[in-house]
């Protein structure tokens, strides 16, 4: 005689981040944070942190613009402490002379070490103090961590604020692996109603790895042919199921499994159910594997029950 085994193949349970991209208004991300710069026109008056304080005071005095020495490479540099996707910067001049000054400086956004975008200030076309006070240079969402502003080589650089607009850029999103398929039944601890012959038929022979259909001492396994026959293994944990193979037995009766329900259960809950198929055919090799898809059910055990009455429940 030949028989069958059963095979479950399932999905496990991939948990993987839901990242949520959040849509924030852009701020001034330079506020209040660390800023420094090369020298010092006047080191009481002119500390770097007065550029991000939040006034716009262009009036040089003890509290107000900063202001470097003229040397060939002066800069004023403030670190965001964080990436941000920067949209615009606006820089507020000085507004008591000078304001000329600042035209062809430098505005550069690093992230770390490198330079990711530069602009250059403009000139205003006025000479008017007050009419350059507000300098604001479109960036088109660059990625960094510090602004940088440098002087135009030889001249004085002052300013009054600058302002950083940006948001948290959305967090790398990290790819789930793809769900792996494996067979959580294989060699699980498997039980069944009874026995037709207790040397040859051992649930666990079900779940052994080995597809031989044939009747024999480590094979197939054969229930009673009662009116309530089964065999169930324990998946020793949840998974999502999402097919369910079982190998019938190939060297006879291969019609006998025909209706039998497939069961998922949960805890002692019956979660899925599903039918054996009669595949058509009278070729027992023909209807050796039933495959049943499973919509991706999450439970603990699967179990075979005969039809009712049938004949022997056997794979
Ligand atoms: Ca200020
Ligand atoms: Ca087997």
């Amino acid at each position: 005689m030949r028989i069958f085994e059963n095979l479950i193949i399932a999905i496990l349970f991939v948990l993987s981040l839901s990242l949520l991209s959040t849509v924030s208004a852009q701020t001034n991300v330079a506020l209040r944070k660390p800023a420094t710069q090369s020298s010092f026109y006047n080191p009481d008056f002119n500390k770097p942190m007065q550029v991000v304080d939040g006034n716009r005071n262009g009036q040089n005095g003890p509290s107000s613009i900063t202001h470097t020495q003229n040397g060939s490479a002066e800069w004023w540099q403030v670190d965001l402490q964080g990436l941000f996707s920067i949209s615009k910067i606006d820089v507020y001049n000085r507004t008591d002379c000078c304001s000329d000054r600042i035209v062809g400086s430098t505005v550069q956004i690093l992230k770390g070490a490198t330079v990711v975008w530069s602009g250059t200030i403009p000139n205003q076309g006025s000479t008017v103090a007050a009419a350059n006070m507000l300098i604001s240079l479109p960036v088109p969402s660059v990625v960094g961590d510090h602004v940088k502003i440098s002087n135009k080589p030889g001249q004085y650089l002052h300013m009054a604020e600058v302002e950083v607009f940006g948001v948290a850029p959305p967090p790398v999103a990290v790819v789930a692996p793809a769900p792996v398929q494996t067979n959580v039944a294989l060699r699980k601890p498997a039980t069944q109603s009874s026995f037709y012959n207790p040397d040859f038929n051992k649930s666990m022979q079900v779940v052994d790895g080995n597809r031989n259909g044939q009747n024999g001492p480590s094979s197939i396994i054969i229930t009673k042919n009662g009116s309530a026959e089964w065999w169930q293994v324990d998946l020793q944990g949840l998974f999502s199921i999402s097919k369910i193979d079982v190998y019938n037995r190939t060297d006879c009766c291969s019609d006998a499994i025909v209706g039998s329900t497939v069961q998922i259960l949960k805890g002692a809950t019956v979660v899925w159910s599903g039918t054996i198929p009669n595949k058509g055919s009278t070729v027992a090799a023909a209807n050796m594997l039933i495959s049943l898809p499973v919509p991706s059910v999450v439970g603990d055990h699967v179990k075979i029950l005969n039809k009712p009455g049938q004949a022997y429940l056997k794979f």
